[in-house]
């Protein structure tokens, strides 16, 4: 860790980071009852991504996710008990009980949708850019997207574009090596992924170290570019993903990849680092408020009504 990380900064990092962990440990812990309604992506393990970038990021700039992308909304300030109440199906949830996981959005906290489709919201992101820089404002966008996302072909549409048009955009390629349960060494011809970037003229940065303050100060580099209108920029920050492609398991008994890989990253897990950091007061102040928000959270989920039946036929185009 860089010496000039104040106590301050580091307890924000470990709000974010330990509330997320937690939050998404409940939604796990909650996800065998039923309750809630949709499916889930975890992001446990990646976490660290999301709450890296989203520390350099201003209020009014956007985020654009996944379906993996509880991280990125909480991290960017999305709000929680609209956010656990969208799980839960519930009318008072952020998509209104519509979307679920997969569709978080917060537009005042400028967290801008999210979609299913894989690779989708990466030219939509590239849309917000261009109307921030034909406004002629500083404001950027942070677009996350999944190694898999990297081989739609949109991806390459859209950095050819965003280039082009030199547009205040940061993609941030979570590459955790798996696409649901293919290996990267099975899709790819070779791993140089920033290099192909590169040659569409992208600043691009490589993070395999799983270090939260490494990420965060290549963000901060690469965002006073993009706010200086030097054009697009790309991360591409190596991860793990603890639990199954998707629910709340573990999933090391199905053969396609050993727990032996998943170890190394669990030890360095960066949410024991960072608390290790701060002084044991602090840590367990930070931590019983986010256990006490949480609950709030599955409190207004569960409390909240669900939809009326009529919300079916509402915000139907034909
Ligand atoms: C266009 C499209 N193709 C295929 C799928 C099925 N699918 C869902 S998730 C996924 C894997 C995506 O992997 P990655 O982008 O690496 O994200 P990760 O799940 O690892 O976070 C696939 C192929 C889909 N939802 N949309
Ligand atoms: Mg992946």
């Amino acid at each position: 860790m860089p010496s000039e990380y104040t106590q301050e900064t580091i307890a924000r990092l470990y709000r974010s980071l330990y509330f997320i962990r937690r939050f998404e440990e409940r939604v796990a812990a909650i996800y065998p009852s039923d309750a809630i309604k949709s499916p889930v992506h975890l992001s446990i393990g990646q976490e660290f991504i999301s709450v890296a970038v989203c520390d350099i990021l201003r209020a009014d700039d956007v985020v654009s996710g996944t379906y993996r992308g509880h991280a990125a909304y909480l991290a960017k300030g999305g709000d929680p008990k609209a956010m656990m109440a969208e799980m839960y199906g519930k009318a008072t949830g952020c998509s209104a009980g519509r979307g679920g996981s997969m569709h978080l959005i917060d537009a005042n906290a400028n967290v801008m949708g999210a979609s299913a489709v894989v690779g989708t919201t990466i030219p939509i992101a590239a849309g917000y850019a261009l109307a921030m820089k034909r406004r002629k404002t500083d404001r950027i966008v942070a677009a996350f997207f999944g190694d898999g996302a990297s081989e739609e072909g949109c991806f390459y549409e859209t950095l050819n574009f965003a280039a082009l048009h030199k547009l205040p955009i940061l993609f941030v390629c979570e590459n955790n090596f798996y696409a649901i349960h293919e290996p990267q060494s099975k899709r790819w011809a070779t791993d140089r992924f920033c290099e192909r970037v590169a040659t569409f003229g992208i600043e691009t940065r490589r993070i395999t170290s799983g270090d939260l303050f490494e990420l965060r100060d290549a963000v901060a580099g690469m965002v006073e570019k993009l706010r200086r209108g030097e054009g697009p920029a790309l991360i591409e920050c190596h991860a793990y993903r603890w639990r199954e492609h998707v629910g709340p398991n573990e999933d090391f008994d199905q053969g396609y990849r050993p727990r032996a890989e998943a170890e190394r990253w669990m030890e360095m897990d960066q949410v024991p680092h960072l608390a290790a950091m701060l002084p044991e007061a602090e840590r367990a102040a930070i931590e019983a408020e986010a256990e006490a928000a949480i609950d709030a959270a599955v409190a207004f989920a569960e409390q909240s009504p669900f939809p009326e039946a009529e919300e079916l036929y509402r915000h139907v185009f034909a």
